[in-house]
């Protein structure tokens, strides 16, 4: 986690001297997870106090594979919704859509260009994907899927100025990858035609970078991939929430210490645990010692939906209000476009591209 330092305010902003910080999350499903809270977005609540925030939810990232309009429609209302409701505020940090935002699909089209085919091809995320689903069912538009996350980041790079320039991506550990490339792309950039793009560092939270699935717990909880029992979503009731954490999958053993290798499961209730009350690993493994995995579990379930119980009421709340929720949408759309707007025109110059006249 970054030092704390003090709130930032719309002086600091305007002379660059505020770091950026910029995520963005697929609507992909009704709600969002465990490992979505805990690797990702408790982080983009908490960066908003320092820095000059940009979160977007990625709704044209969600039709890289197959979708049903109504489906993408709710759930990226329901999206913006679960932000809002954890505490994102709209004043203070820029919550837009990406599509609301051509400038998105514009720059990723110039740096489809500076990206080479080989490079596209070693996203482990698209191998994974890709080899799943067949190559007659992959898009290329799931191919160039990181390209176009490296245009949502790049074009909210600070502009020089007085300021210290440094714009910090909070994701979980699997997009580790996908950094690495807009860090390339933006450093190609910079070499080919001047020195445009700040390049991004990833903000990773070191003990919930990936959340397991409680089924299975050697492979990351997943929207895609896990089973119901092995997801805990955000916007479930309490009494299947209790349901999954006492049958998560643990060991045929008793005790309650961390260990990747023997106890993966263990451990990752452990870092869930840690995570949500802010205890060090160690001590739980004191206060549980000898007590057994149910008093553990049951604990943890209290945990869990003590945090997740007032995130789905505001949740609900705020999706009754839909006019309110376009406001907020609209505002974020108009904050982000003029950074977006004044990022392309420098891109366009850059490039070559013959400027359209007045
Ligand atoms: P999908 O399975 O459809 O790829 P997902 O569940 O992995 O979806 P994303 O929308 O891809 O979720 O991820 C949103 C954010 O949550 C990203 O920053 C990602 O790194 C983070 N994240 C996703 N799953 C986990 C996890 N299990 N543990 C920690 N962070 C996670
Ligand atoms: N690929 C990311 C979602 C994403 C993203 C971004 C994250 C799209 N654009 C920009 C950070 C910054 C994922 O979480 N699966």
């Amino acid at each position: 986690m970054p030092e704390a330092s003090s709130p930032a305010t719309s002086a600091d902003a305007a002379t660059g001297a505020v770091p950026r910080v910029l995520s963005g999350i697929q609507p992909t499903a009704d709600s969002f997870h465990l490992g979505n809270y805990l690797g990702a977005l408790r982080q983009w609540v908490a960066l908003q106090d320092t820095h000059e925030a940009f979160y977007c939810v990625v709704d044209m990232h969600a039709i890289t594979v197959e979708h049903d309009p109504a489906a993408l429609r709710r759930r990226t209302k329901v999206a913006v919704a679960q932000l809002l409701a954890m505490g994102l505020d709209p004043e203070r940090a820029t919550v837009f859509v990406q599509s609301h935002v051509p400038e998105h699909a514009e720059l990723a089209w110039v740096l489809n260009c500076l990206t080479s085919f080989g490079e596209a091809g070693r996203m482990t995320q698209f191998k994974d994907k890709s080899a799943k689903q067949g190559t007659s069912g992959t898009t290329v538009g799931l191919f160039t899927y990181p390209i176009l996350q490296a245009a949502d980041i790049l074009l909210y790079s600070p502009e020089p100025g007085e300021g210290e320039r440094v714009l910090r991506v909070p994701v979980g550990e699997d997009q580790r990858q996908h950094l690495e490339l807009t860090r390339t792309l933006a450093q190609r950039f910079n070499n080919r035609f001047g020195e445009t793009f700040v390049p991004p560092e990833a903000h990773i939270p070191p003990g919930a970078a990936k959340i397991t699935d409680l089924q299975e717990p050697d492979a990351k909880m997943s929207k895609s991939a896990s089973s119901p029992q092995g997801i805990i979503d955000v916007l479930e009731e309490p009494g299947p929430m209790r349901k999954k954490i006492m049958r998560a999958v643990t060991d045929t053993g008793t005790e309650i210490v961390y260990d990747e290798e023997k106890k993966a499961g263990i451990t990752n209730l452990l870092r869930i645990y840690s995570a949500l009350e802010g205890t060090p690993i160690p001590e739980l493994e004191k206060r549980y010692a000898g007590s057994g995995y149910g008093q553990f579990k049951k604990d943890l379930a209290q945990i869990v939906v003590d945090t997740f119980t007032p995130i789905r009421e505001r949740t609900y709340a705020l999706l009754d209000d839909e006019a309110q929720l376009d406001k907020v949408l609209a505002h974020g759309a108009g904050r982000a476009s003029k950074v977006a707007a004044r990022t392309m025109e420098i891109v366009r110059d850059r490039v070559g591209f013959v400027g359209r006249g007045h």
